[in-house]
C-alpha cells in the first residue's frame, strides 16, 4: 500500500513506549499511518500527528500491506493476532517485539502456516533514539522480504539483516543485551569503588569511556582468536588476569563495596585455568563458559 507520496503505508500493533516511537518515526518521514492500541487513549498523540486510529487490530492490519507489532511479549503477540489470524494472508509482519530465538522461530512457523511473510526485529535502542540512522535495527528471516520493506524500515533506524534463520534478530539481541548489562555492572562497581573516594561519576566514567576505546580493540583481537580457536598468551595471560582482579577485589572490600561480580569474573578465569589455559591469551576463558561444568 503506497500513499499519495509514494511512502509505504503502515500499520503499528501496540503503542507503549516503543511502539509509539516507532509510529512517530514513520510519521515523521512522512508515512501514512494506522495505529492500534489495547489502550486507546495512548494512540491520541499520534492521531494529533496524522495517524489514524483503528478500532480493532484486524481493522488496522486490513488497512495496510505491512504490519509492525511490538507489544510487550509474543503471548500478547498472539493474543492481538490469533483471532484473525486466517485474515492475515498475503500481508507482512515486522515483529519487534523482544523475544527467544525459540520464539522468533515459532512466530515465523505460526506466520508461514497463515501465509504472512515474516521478519523478527531486534530494536537496539530506546525510545528517543528511534529514527536516527545511528541505531541498529535488527532483522532475521525471508532477505527478499528485508529487501521489498528495506526503505520504509530505514525510517526507524539503522536496518541489520542477520539472516535467513527467522532466530538470528532474538540471538544477537539477547546476547548484546548481556554485553550491555556487563558492561554496566563493571562500570557501576568501579564507579562505587572510585566513588568511595569521593571521586564523581562524570569524572569516573570520563576515564572510563577512553578504558571502553582500547578494550574494543582487545575485543577485536580476541574474536580472530576464538574464530581460530587458538589463545596465544603474548599480551596478558589468564594467570596474570588472575593475580590482578585480587587487587580490584582488595580495594573494593577495603571500601565496603559488593565483590559478587568481580568474584563471578575470578571463578570463570580459575575454571578457564583448571582446563589448562593458564598460560593463554583472556579470550580462552570462552571455553570454561562453554564447558559450565567443566
Ligand atoms: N522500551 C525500550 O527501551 C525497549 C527497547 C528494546 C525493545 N523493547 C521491547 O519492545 C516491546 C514493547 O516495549 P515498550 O517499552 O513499548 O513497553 P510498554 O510501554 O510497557 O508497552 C507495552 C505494549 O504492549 C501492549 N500489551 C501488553 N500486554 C498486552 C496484551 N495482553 N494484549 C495487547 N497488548 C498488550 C501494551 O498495551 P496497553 O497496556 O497500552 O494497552 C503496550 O502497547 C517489548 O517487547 C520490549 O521488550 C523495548
Amino acid at each position: 500500500t503506497s500513499s499519495a507520496n509514494g511512502k509505504q503505508a503502515v500499520t503499528v500493533l501496540g503503542l507503549g513506549n516503543m511502539g509509539s516511537a516507532l509510529a512517530a518515526a514513520l510519521l515523521d518521514r512522512d508515512h501514512e499511518v494506522t495505529v492500534w492500541n489495547r489502550t486507546p487513549g495512548k494512540a491520541q498523540p499520534l492521531v494529533d500527528r496524522g495517524a489514524r486510529l483503528a478500532a480493532t487490530p484486524q481493522e488496522a492490519a486490513a488497512s495496510n500491506q505491512l504490519i509492525i507489532a511490538c507489544v510487550l511479549d509474543y503471548d500478547a503477540l498472539f493474543g492481538v493476532l490469533d483471532p484473525f489470524a486466517a485474515s492475515l494472508a498475503g500481508k507482512t509482519l515486522v515483529n519487534l517485539t523482544s523475544g527467544s530465538p525459540e520464539q522468533g522461530h515459532e512466530a515465523a512457523a505460526w506466520a508461514e502456516k497463515h501465509g504472512v511473510d515474516y521478519l523478527d526485529g531486534g530494536i537496539m535502542t530506546t525510545p528517543p533514539g528511534v529514527g536516527t540512522p545511528e541505531v541498529m535495527f535488527l532483522y532475521s528471516g525471508s532477505p527478499a522480504v528485508f529487501a521489498t520493506h528495506r526503505p520504509t524500515l530505514e525510517a526507524l533506524g539503522d536496518p541489520i539483516h542477520l539472516g535467513e534463520d527467522p532466530g538470528l534478530a532474538s540471538l544477537y539481541d539477547s546476547a548484546l543485551l548481556g554485553l550491555m548489562w556487563a558492561t554496566f555492572n563493571g562500570w557501576l562497581h568501579g564507579t562505587a569503588v572510585v566513588g568511595a573516594e569521593k571521586i564523581e561519576a562524570k569524572a569516573y566514567t570520563e576515564v572510563a569511556l577512553r578504558w571502553l576505546k582500547t578494550v574494543s580493540v582487545f575485543m577485536d583481537t580476541y574474536a580472530a582468536q576464538i574464530d581460530a580457536g587458538e589463545y596465544p598468551g603474548d599480551d596478558a595471560t589468564v594467570d596474570v588476569q588472575i593475580a590482578t582482579i585480587d587487587h580490584l577485589l582488595h580495594a573494593a572490600e577495603a571500601r565496603g563495596v559488593d565483590n559478587a561480580l568481580p568474584e563471578l569474573l575470578k571463578a570463570s578465569m580459575l575454571r578457564a585455568k583448571a582446563q589448562g589455559h593458564g598460560q593463554d591469551s583472556y579470550a580462552s576463558v570462552i571455553e570454561a563458559l562453554r564447558k559450565p561444568g567443566g
